[in-house]
């Protein structure tokens, strides 16, 4: 009689997930696996999904040789993809506000950099920070590789969050990225996170890697402490002329078992629905904002390819009776520190 359901109590905020129990995760039946991801969403957010816009600040030229992305120098010449100057302050503000009328409340910028230098171009950057910061928005970038003075000036500009995914496994890792290692991706983190920066980190499927490096990639992010405050879990978006232009395309089923297992292992972070989005269909996503995610990538375009019609997300947002999260709502997601934290982790 008094035996309850194990999902009745609180899911602890565990940092010594093991890859065996990850596996066990991923190996459940896809529908029970929704279900327990649903019950540990239920009992630490609301029906709220949040809106991020996304801009590319300074477009190609990349000296990485990430083997799925377009902005690599590596591969221009197959992709075609020019290389950029950076956008200008005033402008990359003016998008923001666009951004925040259309309903987003974060804001996220990237620059294909390796890492970052220090002159104008950064100092651009924190002008930027400011200004998206001053909206009362939240405020994201994403520059590469991170120096400890630069962590700390990007922090007194008010940063929120900076992201740098792990992409992959530390197996896969090295299938994909030749020219900066796992351990230099943790370093910037741990950069990040020492100066009170949130961290924005996930990762991408549908790369060739196997069901055990995705397993792998969660155990990496679920080690964090504390977790990522967002978690984008990317479908590959196969660019043509990069290395990985022929890949199939991922089906929507390992994104909701993807999203489901980030979930489970880390309740209290922002799952994002991240690219790829706009090969799935509308019942796709809704399954995949059943097994937890809770924010999206909202505008037009994401760096260089193309996103959702936003008329469209806000469509099917109301159709599922979710919500999209308000500027006002935004800071009572960090407040969520009331549970037990188990586990060290790394
Ligand atoms: N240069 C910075 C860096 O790598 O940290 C920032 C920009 S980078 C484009 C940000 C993330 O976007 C990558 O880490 C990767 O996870 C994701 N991404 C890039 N190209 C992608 C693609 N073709 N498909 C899916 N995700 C992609
Ligand atoms: C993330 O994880 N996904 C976004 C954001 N962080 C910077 C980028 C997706 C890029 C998809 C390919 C493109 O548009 O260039
Ligand atoms: Fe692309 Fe970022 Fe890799 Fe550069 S570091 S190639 S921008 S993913």
């Amino acid at each position: 009689m008094n035996a309850q359901p194990i999902f009745d109590a609180k899911a602890p905020v565990r940092h010594d997930w093991t890859l065996e129990e990850i596996q066990a995760l991923f190996a459940m039946p896809l529908l029970d696996l929704v279900h327990r991801a649903q019950m540990v969403h239920r009992q630490y957010h609301d029906q709220t999904v949040q809106l991020a816009s996304l801009l590319s600040i300074k477009t190609g030229g990349c000296a990485e040789d990430c083997h799925y992305c377009p902005q690599s120098a590596h591969f221009s010449k197959a992709t075609g993809l020019a290389k950029e100057t950076q956008l200008d302050v005033d402008y990359v503000l003016s998008r923001a506000k666009m951004a925040k009328e259309a309903g987003a409340t974060r804001f996220c910028m990237g620059a294909a950099w390796r890492s970052v230098r220090d002159g104008a171009e950064f100092d651009a950057v924190l002008d930027m920070v400011r200004g998206v910061r001053a909206m009362n928005m939240e405020a994201c970038v994403t520059l590469g590789m991170l120096k400890p003075h630069q962590a700390k000036r990007l922090a007194e500009a008010g940063l929120t969050s900076y992201n740098h995914n792990l992409d992959t496994s530390p197996e896969f890792y090295g299938e994909i990225i030749t020219t900066r290692t796992y351990e230099d991706r943790l370093e910037t983190l741990n950069l990040v996170r020492a100066e009170g920066i949130g961290i924005c980190c996930g990762g991408i499927i549908g790369m060739g890697e196997k069901e055990m490096d995705r397993a792998s990639l969660i155990r990496e992010l679920s080690k964090m402490n504390p977790h990522p405050d967002s978690v984008p879990i990317n479908a590959l978006v196969a660019v043509r002329g990069t290395p990985l232009e022929g890949r199939p395309p991922v089906d929507a089923f390992d994104m909701v078992r993807m999203i489901a297992v980030a979930r489970i292992t880390m309740p209290k972070s922002r799952v994002r629905l991240s690219a790829g989005r706009s090969e799935m269909s509308a019942e796709g996503q809704a399954m995949c904002f059943m097994a937890g995610a809770n924010s999206i990538f909202y505008g037009e375009k994401l760096l260089t390819t193309d996103n959702n019609d936003a008329a469209a997300d806000r469509d099917l947002i109301e159709k599922l009776g979710l919500r999209a999260e308000e500027i006002e709502e935004r800071s009572a997601h960090f407040d969520l520190d009331n549970t037990e934290e188990v586990g060290t982790g790394a």
